[in-house]
């Protein structure tokens, strides 16, 4: 006898690096502007309300699960949201990125930073998890999240988003001591808030390292791997399987191995057999479709999807995802093409009992 595997078995067996004959798939951002449901609802509301009203973010974190059939959910919510319980304010314009103030640049405004307690500056976060976790019970995976320490402490440093990361190289190689102690600092207060949301029902949880290939190899390794390693190590004590996704990883796979993940998440610049090659013997692969391909016609999509999902065809441990979050503009259209072609591989498979 055979049934079939729920989305939640599919995910979690990819994260356990498990041969499945078909991968598992969601997308990077799949909560957001390229639905119009979701502008819909962000006319009426500024993002940082929508993230702290568990009911607004159950909503949004359910809405592309309504059109599409992708195994998990991302919870809707920000790697800025626990840099503002830090006690930074934290704005989001639209249109324009992220705006933090004051920044972070000396002894002194490290030292204003508070620590603290996610069950209660972001007790929201949890009332969120917990009612998306209530609503698809077992039947789909439920993924929390946080910001990598270099990507966090960027946005402290800049006051915002950057394109060179001049203040914070400024601090990484000028003042190694203080940029040492705001990872450290950060990585005490991300290993708890990544624990609160794997106890109110997250299956897994993933990092983001966005701007980690800005950094040259060895700079990531001396500076960031270890507190990459620490809060990779911090979380999955609480008992969740951790996906480390870094934007331009080419140069850093080995690198970020050696943060011991269980999933590492790659761009498209990333070629999926040096990915396997290089990482794939130790680690779960998730990626790496370039989220620019969905402009393409439908069909152009399934293609692209095909083409991705044949790379990662012998990688026991795989799961489909864009190289970095859905775009907003993506056509709806292409969305639903990309999920036929992940599910046209599933129609005759089981799992034997
Ligand atoms: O105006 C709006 O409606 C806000 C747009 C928006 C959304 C929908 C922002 C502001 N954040 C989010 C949600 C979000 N951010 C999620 C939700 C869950 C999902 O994936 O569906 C997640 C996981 C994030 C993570 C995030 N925030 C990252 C890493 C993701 C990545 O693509 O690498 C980064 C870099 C941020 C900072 C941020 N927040 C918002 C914006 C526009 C940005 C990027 C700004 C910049 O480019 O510097």
């Amino acid at each position: 006898m055979s049934t079939p595997l729920s989305s939640r078995e599919r995910f979690l067996a990819a994260c356990r690096r498990e041969p499945l004959e078909a991968p598992p798939a969601w997308m990077m951002r799949q909560a957001g502007r390229y639905l119009p449901e979701y502008r819909a609802l962000r006319a009426q509301h500024d993002f940082l309300s929508m993230v702290r009203t568990p009911e607004l973010a159950f909503e949004v974190t359910c809405q592309p699960l309504r059109r599409f059939d992708m195994d998990a959910a991302i919870i809707f919510s920000d790697i800025l949201v626990p840099v503002a319980a830090m006690g930074i304010d934290v704005t989001f314009h639209e249109g324009e990125g992220p705006k933090l103030a004051p920044p972070i640049r000396t002894e002194d405004d490290l030292d204003r930073l508070h620590d603290f307690d996610p069950n209660d500056a972001t007790r929201f976060l949890g009332e969120s998890i917990r009612r998306v976790r209530d609503f698809f019970g077992l039947e789909k995976a439920v993924i929390g999240f946080c910001g990598a320490p270099w990507t966090t402490a960027s946005y402290m440093i800049e006051g915002g988003s950057s394109r060179n990361f001049e203040k914070s190289k400024e601090m990484l190689y000028g003042n190694p001591e203080l940029f040492d102690r705001l990872c450290t600092r950060l990585v005490d207060n991300l290993i708890p808030y990544l624990g609160m949301q794997i106890e109110a029902g997250a299956d897994a949880v993933q990092i983001f390292d966005s701007w980690g290939g800005a950094l040259d190899a060895e700079t990531y390794r001396r500076a960031v791997l270890p507190h990459v390693k620490r809060l990779v190590d911090g979380a999955r004590a609480h008992g969740a399987p951790v996906i480390l996704y870094v934007n331009g990883a080419a140069h850093l796979l080995q690198v970020l191995a050696g943060a011991l993940p269980d999933v590492i998440g790659i761009d498209w610049r990333v070629s999926p057999a040096e990915a396997i090659r290089h990482v794939g013997a130790r680690t779960a692969l998730q990626g790496n479709l370039d989220p620019c391909a969905l402009f393409a016609p439908p069909s152009v999509v399934e293609h692209e999807t095909n083409r991705v999902l044949d790379a990662f065809a012998e990688q026991a441990g795989y799961i489909f995802n864009l190289g970095s979050g859905i775009l907003p503009g993506t056509p709806i259209e292409s969305v639903q093409a990309l999920f036929r072609a992940i599910h046209a591989r599933r129609s005759s498979e089981t799992r034997a009992q």
